[in-house]
């Protein structure tokens, strides 16, 4: 009997405008021009649950949220994210790529709002059961760059209208994320231009694969 060897988990994460969604596909090619069977995933969401979750979460609305509702919902969308296609996924040996996963709630939830880390930290044992990601690119931009880059979509949602400051304090954040774990994170300069910066995702990724 052949043992399935276990996917890998890897998350990619940055502040607003950063180019996520634009080197995610960039990122699944190179894995797939490898012969890996890749499972691509999004936070909050991922799930029909969770992706209604990410509606609630997302949609600019009157009345205030509080901080804990915030959390608990990221949590909740997280939880179903996992049990249903995160595990199944690299337990049948597919690796996940995730648009964010927990480092987004370290970040945006505990520097950008200041919630209290060791919340977080609990909630993260309570849902994740051990479960982290293998490898994270952190795209880190200058915040009004950012800023600017996103200014050319849709209509903001509830985290698109927040200010400056606040994306920097989650930028902060997620440097320090990175600076504490350096074997997990790659930083990915993001203010280049685009062929420049997958150039550093491939080195990343090669890296990570040893070749
Ligand atoms: N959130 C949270 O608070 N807590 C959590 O735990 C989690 C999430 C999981 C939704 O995330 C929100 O949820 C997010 C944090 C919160 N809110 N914010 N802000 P999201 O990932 O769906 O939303 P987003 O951060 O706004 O990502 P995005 O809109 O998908 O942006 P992006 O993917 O980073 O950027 P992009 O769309 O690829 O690129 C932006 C533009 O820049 C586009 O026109 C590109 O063509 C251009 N671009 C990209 N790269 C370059 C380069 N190198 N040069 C020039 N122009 C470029």
């Amino acid at each position: 009997m052949t043992t399935v060897q276990r996917g890998r988990f890897i998350t990619v994460e940055g502040t607003e405008g950063v180019g996520k969604s634009t080197n995610i596909d960039f990122l699944c090619h190179l894995l797939q021009a490898r012969g890996i069977d890749i499972v691509l995933t999004r936070e909050p969401g991922g799930t029909p649950l969770a992706e209604e979750l990410r509606e609630l979460l997302l949609s600019p609305r009157e009345e205030r949220v509080s901080q804990d509702t915030e959390l608990l919902l990221m949590f909740a969308a997280r939880a179903q994210h996992i049990e249903n296609v995160i595990r199944p996924a690299l337990a049948r040996g597919a690796w996940v790529i995730s648009d964010r996963f927990t480092d987004a709630t370290f970040a945006y939830q505990g520097g950008g709002r200041g919630v209290d880390e060791e919340h977080i930290r609990l909630l993260e044992t309570l849902v994740q059961h051990g479960l982290h990601p293998d490898l994270t690119l952190l795209l880190d931009l200058d915040v009004e760059v950012g800023l600017m880059r996103a200014s050319a979509r849709s209509t903001p949602d509830r985290f698109e209208q927040e200010k400056v400051d606040f994306f920097s304090k989650v930028r902060q954040a997620y440097l320090q994320r990175a600076a504490n774990e350096p074997e997990r994170f790659a930083i990915i300069d993001a203010s280049v231009a685009l062929p420049d910066v997958q150039q550093q995702i491939a080195s990343a990724v090669s890296q990570y694969l040893g070749n």
